[in-house]
């Protein structure tokens, strides 16, 4: 099954984001299996990840490709808005393995292309609130963290999780600056790791993952800020400790472990009771655990979050 592009539409107008949609719009009615056959453009369709729409999915209108792939936070590409998008061409995301580590009954390290197929993909519309004070809205793409987890079956000390991007000065320009502690790290406790929401992520918009974005694989938290989703992971370590994040130690004060978005606790530098949606004028409220309290408040009963930020 294939659809075809309407004549008067140059192929330099369509964007693929314009790709993404008419996908979506055809997979609506359509058998999963033909996903990969759309609209004759060869860089989309070898870049296409057939996913299944997940029950997570924000009905928040969705931010334009063109911001999700020009605006971004990634250290490791510089400390600008605009420098991932520029530099991060110089990552190389083939080969690439990620060792899952530590306190598991079963270490393993996977290649990249069979991490991708261990479990279904799935299409999941998540906020994303930075703690600069700004968000997106994003259809990500990939499975549950737990679904790994699992696999590796964690021992009774596999009390917490830390990720670990790549530390590659070669390919990544920014880490020739000390602006953070490399590679960076990242952490959730176990019952956050395991939770559903926690999304292995590989795509977005119905591709393979930007450079920029993380690729080829990293985490999306949506109830936390977004430094607490660390991209481009090479390993990920079941310990026994509550870890030490690279913006733990770079800031105690500013940035606690749980960075759980609470419009209610402001940053010592400025209020997060409000946000900026990426291409809307006007600010909205933040919402208690970014909009996803009715599924994860529940792992934070009876915890102070104004000392567990
Ligand atoms: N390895 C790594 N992961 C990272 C960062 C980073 O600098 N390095 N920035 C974080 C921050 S602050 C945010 S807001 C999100 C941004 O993700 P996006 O660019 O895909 O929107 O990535 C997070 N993950
Ligand atoms: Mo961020």
């Amino acid at each position: 099954m294939l659809i075809k592009r309407p004549d008067d539409i140059a192929p330099s107008e369509i964007t693929p984001e314009a790709i993404y949609r008419a996908r979506r719009h055809f997979m609506q009615g359509a058998a999963l299996g033909a996903a990969g056959l759309l609209l004759g453009n060869a860089e989309a369709e070898a870049a296409a990840l057939a996913a299944r729409p997940s029950p997570y999915r924000v009905s928040d209108d969705l931010t334009p490709l063109k911001d999700v792939t020009s605006y971004n936070n990634f250290y490791e590409f510089g400390v600008n808005k605009d420098d991932p998008a520029a530099n991060a061409h110089t990552l190389r995301t083939r080969p690439w393995s990620v060792r899952i580590e530590g306190e598991v009954l079963k270490p393993r390290t996977f290649d990249i292309d069979s991490l991708m197929k261990l479990a279904p993909q799935e299409e999941r519309i998540y906020r994303l609130r930075c703690v600069e004070g700004w968000s997106m809205v994003i259809p990500w793409i990939g499975y549950s963290l737990a679904t790994l987890l699992k696999q590796v079956e964690p021992t009774g000390n596999a009390k917490f999780v830390e990720f670990v991007s790549l530390k590659d000065p070669q390919q990544m320009p920014g880490q020739r600056d000390d602006v953070l502690d490399w590679p960076y790290r990242e952490g959730l406790r176990i019952d956050e790791a395991m939770h559903p929401l926690t999304l292995l992520t590989f795509g977005l918009y119905g591709q393979t993952l930007p450079n920029q974005n993380g690729a080829p694989v990293r985490i999306v938290v949506p109830w936390k800020y977004g430094f607490k989703s660390a991209k481009s992971i090479v390993a990920i370590r079941l310990v026994k400790e509550q870890p030490l994040t690279s913006w733990m130690q770079a800031s105690p004060r500013e940035y606690g472990f749980y960075s759980n978005v609470n419009p209610t606790v402001d940053h010592p530098r400025w209020s997060q009771a409000k946000e900026r949606r990426i291409g809307e004028f006007f600010k909205r409220d933040t919402l208690m655990f970014n909009g996803y309290g009715e599924q994860v408040a529940k792992l934070y009963t009876g915890m102070d979050l104004r000392k567990y930020f």
